[in-house]
C-alpha cells in the first residue's frame, strides 16, 4: 500500500479578502502561517516522514511547504516546483470579490464558474495586465500553455501529466510524497484519483492547511482518506469554502 498526502496552502491575502485569486501570487496571512505550520507540527506528530515535496510556481503553496517542513525538521528534503500544479486560472475574475461578483451576477452563475466542470469563468484580454504571458517563471512555455481562463477540465488536462509522468513514478519507486497545492489543483487531482463524477465534483471544497491523506493500492487506486487534525474543524472549514461564492 502507498501513502500520498495532499495539502492547500494556509490562508491567503486574497483568502482573506474574498477575492478569486487563480495564478495571482499572493502570499499567507498570518493566520495562514500559523496553519501552515500546525500542518507541519500535525505531520510530524502522527509520524509522517517524507522523502520528496511537490508544489506549484505559486509563494502560497511554496511558503506553505517550507513552514510544514521546517516543522517536521524536514527543510532538506528536494521540493520540485511545477507550474502545473499552479491554482485554476481564474480569468478576468481574478482579483474581484467572491461575494460582490455573485451580488452582480447571482449565487447559482458564481457556483458555475467556482465549481462547475467544464464552463470556465470570462476569460483575460492577452493585453491584460493579469496575463502571465512574460512572467520569467513561465518563461520554458509556449505561450499557449499559458491560460487566460481555466475550468476544472482545463486543469485537469494541465495536471495530470505532471501526476503520470512524475508524481505516479515516484510513489511506485516507494516515495513518500507531499504536495502542497491549491483549492482547484488539488479537486483535480482527487477528482481523477476518486473517479468523482462531474456532477459530484460540483460538491468538493478543500479547506486551507489540512493535510488529506491517501492510501492507494498497488495500482494506485485510493483504499481510503482522511484529513489528520479536528474532523469538526475541518468540515466547518470546508463549509465556509463552500459559503464563500455567496452574496452576503
Ligand atoms: C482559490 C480557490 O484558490 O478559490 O483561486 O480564489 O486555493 O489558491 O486559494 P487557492 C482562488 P475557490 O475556487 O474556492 O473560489
Amino acid at each position: 500500500m502507498y501513502k500520498i498526502v495532499f495539502m492547500r496552502h494556509g490562508e491567503s491575502t486574497w483568502n482573506l479578502e474574498n477575492r478569486f485569486t487563480g495564478w495571482t501570487d499572493v502570499d499567507l496571512t498570518e493566520k495562514g502561517v500559523n496553519e501552515a505550520r500546525t500542518a507541519g507540527r500535525v505531520l510530524r506528530e502522527a509520524g509522517f516522514r517524507f522523502d520528496v515535496a511537490y508544489t506549484s510556481v505559486l509563494k502560497r503553496a511554496i511558503r506553505t511547504l517550507w513552514l510544514a517542513l521546517d516543522e517536521m525538521d524536514q527543510m532538506y528534503l528536494p521540493i520540485k516546483n511545477d507550474w502545473r500544479l499552479n491554482e485554476r486560472h481564474y480569468g478576468a475574475l481574478q482579483g474581484l470579490d467572491k461575494a460582490e461578483t455573485a451580488a452582480k451576477f447571482g449565487d447559482e452563475q458564481v457556483l458555475v464558474w467556482r465549481r462547475s466542470y467544464d464552463t470556465p469563468p470570462p476569460a483575460l484580454e492577452a493585453s491584460d495586465d493579469r496575463v502571465s504571458f512574460g512572467d520569467p517563471r513561465y518563461a520554458g512555455l509556449d505561450q499557449a500553455q499559458i491560460p487566460l481562463t481555466e475550468c476544472l477540465k482545463d486543469t485537469v488536462a494541465r495536471v495530470m501529466p505532471a501526476w503520470n509522468d512524475e508524481i505516479a513514478p515516484a510513489i511506485r519507486a516507494g516515495k513518500n510524497i507531499l504536495i502542497s497545492a491549491h483549492g482547484n489543483s488539488l479537486r483535480a487531482i482527487i477528482k481523477m484519483l476518486d473517479n468523482i463524477s462531474d456532477t459530484d465534483i460540483v460538491g468538493l471544497n478543500i479547506p486551507n492547511g489540512q493535510p488529506l491523506v491517501y492510501e492507494l493500492d498497488e495500482n494506485l487506486k485510493p483504499i481510503r482518506h482522511y484529513y489528520l487534525g479536528d474532523q469538526e474543524a475541518i468540515n466547518a472549514a470546508m463549509a465556509a469554502v463552500a459559503n464563500q461564492g455567496k452574496a452576503k
